[in-house]
């Protein structure tokens, strides 16, 4: 059972979005392309879905501006511009994204007092989304993911499919993803390759 992810493909993490990665619209044809390649029995994405308060924001802290690091529930937590909040086109999938062949959507980043990069679990890891048991219970054997942004939600995605599904053969397409910056996405790949992860790009599985 081959699966696809597709991580935080929304308006938010697109140009005009209020945390735009540089070219994310720009792999929505991509995404697309392997959508409709016939290559996957399944096709999951993710959701950043944040109350209007939530905790990652810089609006949420006295005197703090975004990309600037601050604290949340004691870690060290980068002050986000707020982005994606429930019910808001900015939350909303990217509308040029083939969202009817999404079999399912794990939304994340709901609880105001910790951040949920990953799609598996909060950065806290208290608290598992269920992702993992859905991909299970569904026999995913290979799973692919792609999206926004590579050095967050993409990177910590992968590296938790790869813990949390053990024996899964999990890989990245690189040209189907867009990072927020140049040394987190180089930092990013590394750390998904030494952790076993297969790095493609979306010509080499579409062939
Ligand atoms: C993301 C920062 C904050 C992401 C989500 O989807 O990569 N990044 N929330
Ligand atoms: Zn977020």
């Amino acid at each position: 059972m081959k699966a696809l992810l597709l991580v935080d493909i929304q308006n938010g993490f697109c140009p005009g979005g209020n945390l735009a990665v540089v070219g994310g619209h720009e792999i929505v044809p991509i995404a697309n392309a392997l959508i409709a390649s016939g290559k996957y029995d399944l096709v999951v994405a993710s959701q950043d879905w944040h109350p209007a308060d939530h905790g990652s924001f810089a609006s949420q802290h006295e005197g703090k501006k975004a990309f600037e690091m601050g604290e949340l529930g004691g870690q060290p937590q980068m002050m986000w511009p707020d982005h994606c909040v429930q019910g808001t086109e900015d939350a909303e999938l990217h509308p040029g994204l083939s969202a009817a062949a999404i079999d399912f959507i794990q939304r994340k980043g709901e609880n105001p007092q910790v951040d949920s990069y990953s799609a598996f679990k909060d950065n806290a890891g208290d608290a598992l989304t269920g992702l993992d048991a859905y991909l299970r219970d569904q026999g995913v054997s290979e799973l692919d993911v792609l999206g926004l942004a590579t050095d967050y939600c993409v990177r910590f995605s992968v590296e938790d499919a790869v813990e949390f599904l053990p024996g899964v053969k999990v890989r990245f397409v690189e040209d189907a993803s867009r990072g927020i910056t140049a040394d987190g996405i180089a930092q990013a790949i590394a750390s998904m390759r030494a952790k076993g992860v297969g790095v493609v790009n979306s010509a080499d599985i579409l062939e």
